[in-house]
């Protein structure tokens, strides 16, 4: 009888697992079955690649160099506006239309007649490229001596026009307060270098790189 008992309880047992086998077989059969048909209609899902590489950003600025831009000193120049406002380690193009139109030598040897420190050393001049001046054609400079970046600025613009229009482009750096300014004597007293040379809101401005 003992004997008889065991063999039921182990034959049921192997019915059991045998149902128990079948049935995963089936239900991996199932989940197969439906994945190659998803594939099948939807292709094979995509891997999706992140870029790293997060390109520069590019703005542009634009100032205006005018006489009697301040109604205090008619006869000074000045830079308009005197404040700019800049992302850091971004890439800018500033153009800027000089109004004051005529020259004032730069002093012989001055090192500010060179275009220093913008995307390939030069600057453009009413579509003319240049790396320097004459230092009898410049009328002002755009210098920011902490980026050691200085554009001579041409006195002369095309026939018939009322500005010359100078391009260029820098990378800014770290964020920061800079001070841009003119270094050619186109200020007042004996030497050019009082009046707006000195005083900001004329020939000296201030960067704000943020
Ligand atoms: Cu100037």
């Amino acid at each position: 009888m003992k004997e008889h008992a065991n063999t039921t309880s182990r034959s049921s047992l192997t019915f059991v697992g045998s149902g128990l086998i079948i049935g995963l077989v089936l239900c991996a059969t199932l989940v197969f079955a439906t994945y190659s048909t998803l594939v099948a209609v939807f292709g094979l899902p995509k891997v999706q690649t992140v870029h790293a590489a997060v390109k520069e950003q590019h703005v542009q600025a634009h100032l205006d160099i005018v006489l009697g831009g301040n109604p205090a000193h008619k006869d000074w120049p000045t830079y308009e506006p005197t404040s700019l406002t800049l992302p850091a380690n971004s890439l800018v193009t500033i153009t800027i239309h000089n109004y004051d139109l005529g020259d004032t030598a730069l002093p012989t040897g001055s090192p500010f007649s060179k275009v220093q420190g913008t995307i390939g050393g030069i600057a453009t001049a009413d579509g003319i490229s240049y790396s320097n001046l004459d230092i009898a054609k410049v009328a002002h400079t755009f210098t920011v001596m902490q980026m050691h970046l200085s554009v001579p600025i041409p006195g002369d613009a095309p026939q018939g026009a009322s500005y010359a229009s100078v391009t260029f482009s820098f990378h800014t750096g770290a964020a920061g307060t800079y001070t841009f300014e003119c270094f050619d004597p186109c200020g007042t007293g004996a030497t050019g270098w009082m009046g707006p040379m000195m005083m900001k809101g004329y020939m000296i401005g201030s960067i704000t790189v943020q």
